[in-house]
């Protein structure tokens, strides 16, 4: 018998793939397209069990398409710039150019060996400038359209190693090298306006739907937060100016008793100035200021606030509003002013309780009334007003409408929209990343880099400094220039782009991956775009698809693309589990792919992850089922085997003529429900696991026949028929075991090229037989059964036959007698 060399099966068509390029396809004249695509790795140095399952997730995908007849795109590539680059240089001293480039090169060895349908010509590295280099171009562009602009931002700065630190790198609030309290520095920033896209991006959510699942639709829609209210001024008292606040509770303003203001809030020195308690507001701000920004917006943040010494007057009572600095008042969303109501305001109803500051109800629930002195909360839920003028007794909701209209007609006011999305700073102060085009002159100030003198390139011969720092800013040879403008001398921005832009763009430039004169192909991008199916993790479902849809859209925006989306389907995959926690190196339970490929081959690792979880869900690891899925692999193994001697070459729900008997038929009928079975769950339902679960069946019925119909006149056939079935079904999952019995059998043509089966419905109706019942020998009844049941099957239906039923009342059975497919002998006494 031969055994399953594994290893050797899988090299030789892995070899064969590549020589023959079967998976290189021409994007510039394909037909009935499919592009699929899984999230890029990070080539942090070794595959692991999640991008095993990601990928052959997604090569199931492509492999299936490819089957059904799809042209297939499948790319590859690497997500190559970013900080452990850095942080392995400093560590092992080897240049993050030199470390990433020999993990590229293992990692793609390890994907090569799982036997994945990519096109490898198409590979991208996006730390190449022949990569990064339109990306730079790209960032001209926004800039000279103000979609991407330079601006004072708070960043996390270390006192003891005298850097920026990214927010990974901050720890308890310290810096996680040194120890030392890390503070809030303003820096020149780079931003790129991503909340002028806020509505679209918003609004063409509801154009993914079904194609996203409904959970990643909902976090992105909440992180976007949209608010639709007003912003109200309130008129300071003996000093000239306002306050605006924005509020989404307009309906409220006759309960505006005091207000608060942030902080960095431009008003508060103006305000405090001259006043007693000048010094003291100055220091709490300071503070607050310096407190860790996540601290600060933590919901359990206990609420402090600081008496200006001013106050400002409400527009609709006149009542005066003592103006207090708060803690809780960020100045990044709407005005960074709010008008506080204590009543109906939780927030607003701890600090007046704490600071001792007058309520004032304004809504009531219907037909109760609320005593200021009894509340022990705000009363936040909608209801009748009260206290509120002419609009008392009116419904909040509508009072929310009639009050704006009241407020824009006497000018107090305008309506307004506030997002909680925020601009996207793409300003890093590393060096393993894409170096943002743009010199500093003095004459001239900042002047971006002429398109033809790009790329900006990363140098690659510095020395990346122990404490972390960016070693750009002290490479002379980098930041010497001169000015593109006046030609004096000028210093390069030593920033780079956070490496979330690099993966906002990539899924457009696999398309035409090794052009160097344009990023994108108009007519061929436009032609696969969007990505029919995307596949990654869940961690993703804000930042990096929301970047990338922002991309697509400023791209079209300026005349790159012609797409408003770009992933149409999205399936995010669950976890790899292992006792029940995610494998992580830091916890070091970590299954090694490399060590299972090794044990049981790329077939059997494929097939378990796909077998023991449908996609979506996390998958425990578990040496039994990897254990189950090669024993599996190795039965239909041994069955073609067994078999060689009959088997022909006849294809999967081959047609045959001639009078098949019941098993014959059967074990066909068996074969075309298992295509019919696959196909549905491989049709965008992705349920590889019942998938797997049918053709596990179908090779156990073969089992169960092959004796009988190695010698019946159409046994062979209808055999041969099945195991072809077998083998095209199964390849998408494990394609070369497949492949090498498909060569067995004595196909010609590569399984690969080899189109997915149709099933006959003819051929899925159950053979049925009549059989005779009888009690003690005389005849009682007939019973219909399909022609497979088993003895038990047919003991349980001639038992439950009404009329059978009828001459065993009172008895005692004694014994049943079963003639297969005949007859049903009751004794009774
Ligand atoms: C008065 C009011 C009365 C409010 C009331 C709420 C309840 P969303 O829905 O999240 O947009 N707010 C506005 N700017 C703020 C800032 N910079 N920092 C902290 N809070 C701020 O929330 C809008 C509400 O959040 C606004 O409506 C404002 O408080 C508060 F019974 O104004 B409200
Ligand atoms: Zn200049």
């Amino acid at each position: 018998m031969a055994t399953y060399d594994f290893h050797t099966i899988e090299r030789k068509w892995q070899d064969i793939w590549e020589k023959d390029q079967v998976f290189s396809i021409d994007p510039a004249s394909a037909e009935n397209r499919y592009y699929v695509l899984e999230m890029f790795p990070y080539p942090s140095g070794r595959i692991h069990m999640g991008h095993v399952r990601n990928y052959s997730i997604g090569d199931v995908v492509a492999r299936y398409k490819r089957m059904r007849g799809h042209a297939v795109f499948h790319p590859m590539g690497w997500d190559a710039f970013g900080l452990p680059a850095e942080n392995a240089a400093i560590k092992h001293g080897v240049h993050p150019a030199k470390w990433t480039y020999e993990n590229i090169a293992t990692m793609r060895a390890q994907l090569k060996r799982m036997g994945y349908s990519y096109d490898w010509s198409r590979e991208i590295a996006t730390c190449h400038p022949k990569y990064y280099r339109w990306e730079q171009e790209f960032f001209l562009k926004f800039l000279r359209r103000g979609l991407v602009y330079r601006k004072k931002a708070p960043v996390n700065w270390c006192p003891g190693c005298h850097t920026v630190l990214a927010n990974e790198q901050v720890e308890d609030g310290k810096c996680w090298r040194c120890d030392a309290l890390v503070e809030q520095r303003e820096l020149e920033q780079w931003f790129v306006r991503i909340t002028a896209y806020a509505e679209e991006l918003l609004a063409d959510l509801d154009t993914l739907a079904g194609g996203w699942p409904e959970r990643v639709l909902t976090m992105q829609r909440h992180w976007i937060g949209k608010s639709t209210g007003m912003e109200i001024d309130f008129a300071l008292e003996d000093m000239d100016g306002a306050v605006t606040v924005f509020t989404t509770r307009q309906d409220t303003l006759y309960g505006a008793t005091f207000m608060s203001l942030a902080p960095e809030h431009p008003l508060v020195e103006r305000l405090i100035a001259g006043t007693p308690q000048e010094a003291a507001v100055r220091e709490f701000c300071r503070k607050v200021i310096n407190m860790d920004r996540f601290q600060r917006a933590a919901d359990d943040l206990e609420k402090e606030g600081m008496f200006t010494g001013r106050f400002c007057i409400n527009p609709v009572t006149g009542r005066r509003m003592p103006i207090y600095v708060a803690n809780f008042v960020l100045m990044g969303y709407g005005t960074g002013a709010v008008m506080a109501v204590p009543a109906h305001d939780q927030r607003d109803f701890d600090f007046a309780a704490k600071y001792e500051l007058p309520l004032a109800v304004v809504i009531e629930p219907r037909g109760e009334h609320l005593d200021p002195a009894r509340m022990t909360a705000a009363y936040t839920e909608p209801g009748v007003l009260t206290n509120s003028g002419p609009f008392d007794g009116m419904d909040s909701e509508a009072a929310k409408e009639a009050i704006a209209a009241m407020l824009e007609e006497k000018g107090l006011g305008r309506r307004a929209v506030n997002y909680r999305l925020r601009d996207w700073n793409i300003s890093r102060q590393r060096y393993w990343g894409a170096p943002i085009p743009v010199v500093y002159c003095d004459a001239c100030g900042v002047v971006p880099v002429p398109e033809d003198q790009l790329p900006v390139e990363l140098p690659l011969d510095v020395q990346v400094r122990p404490d972390g720092r960016s070693p750009l800013p002290e490479c002379d040879a980098f930041v010497r220039t001169t000015c593109p403008t006046c030609g004096g001398p000028a210093r390069r921005e030593t920033d780079t782009m956070d490496t979330f832009v690099e993966s906002s763009w990539y899924f457009a430039r696999y398309l035409a991956a090794r052009d160097e004169s344009q990023p994108f192909d108009p007519a061929v991008t436009n032609a696969w775009l969007p990505v029919d199916q995307y596949i990654g993790g869940i961690e993703h479902a804000i930042l990096h698809l929301l970047y990338a849809r922002f991309f697509t859209k400023a791209l079209r925006d300026e005349g790159y693309l012609a797409v408003n989306e770009p992933f149409a389907h999205l399936l995010t995959q669950g976890m790899v589990l292992l006792d029940g926690s995610k494998m992580s190196k830091s916890k070091g339970n970590i299954v090694d792919p490399d060590a299972m490929v090794e044990r049981y081959g790329a077939d059997t690792v494929r097939l378990f992850c796909l077998f023991a979880a449908p996609p979506e869900k996390d998958l425990e690891w578990s040496d039994r089922g990897i254990e189950g899925a090669h024993r599996f692999l190795l039965r239909v193994w041994r069955l073609v085997d067994e078999l060689a001697d009959i088997l022909t070459p006849v294809g999967a729900c081959a047609a045959i003529s001639g009078n098949l008997t019941p098993a014959e038929r059967e074990l066909r009928r068996k074969e075309h429900d298992t295509v019919r079975r696959a196909t549905n769950d491989l049709d965008d339902k992705f349920q590889f696991n019942t998938a797997i679960a049918a053709l596990m069946e179908l090779v156990n019925a073969l089992y169960l026949a092959k004796d009988e119909l190695r010698g019946t006149a159409c046994g062979p056939q209808v055999l041969s028929s099945a195991v072809a079935t077998v083998l095209t079904v199964l390849s998408p999952f494990a394609p070369h075991l497949s492949e090498e019995l498909w060569q067995r059998l004595g196909f010609t043509t590569m399984l690969v090229h080899t189109p997915w089966p149709t099933y006959d419905p003819a051929a899925l109706v159950l053979d049925e037989i009549t059989v005779v019942v009888q009690v003690n020998g005389k005849l009682r009844g007939q019973v219909t059964a399909p022609a497979s049941a088993s003895e038990d099957e047919l003991r349980t239906l001639a038992l439950a036959d009404p009329n059978v039923a009828r001459h065993l009342e009172g008895k005692t059975v004694v014994k049943v007698i079963v003639v297969p497919k005949k007859l049903v002998n009751v004794v009774v006494r």
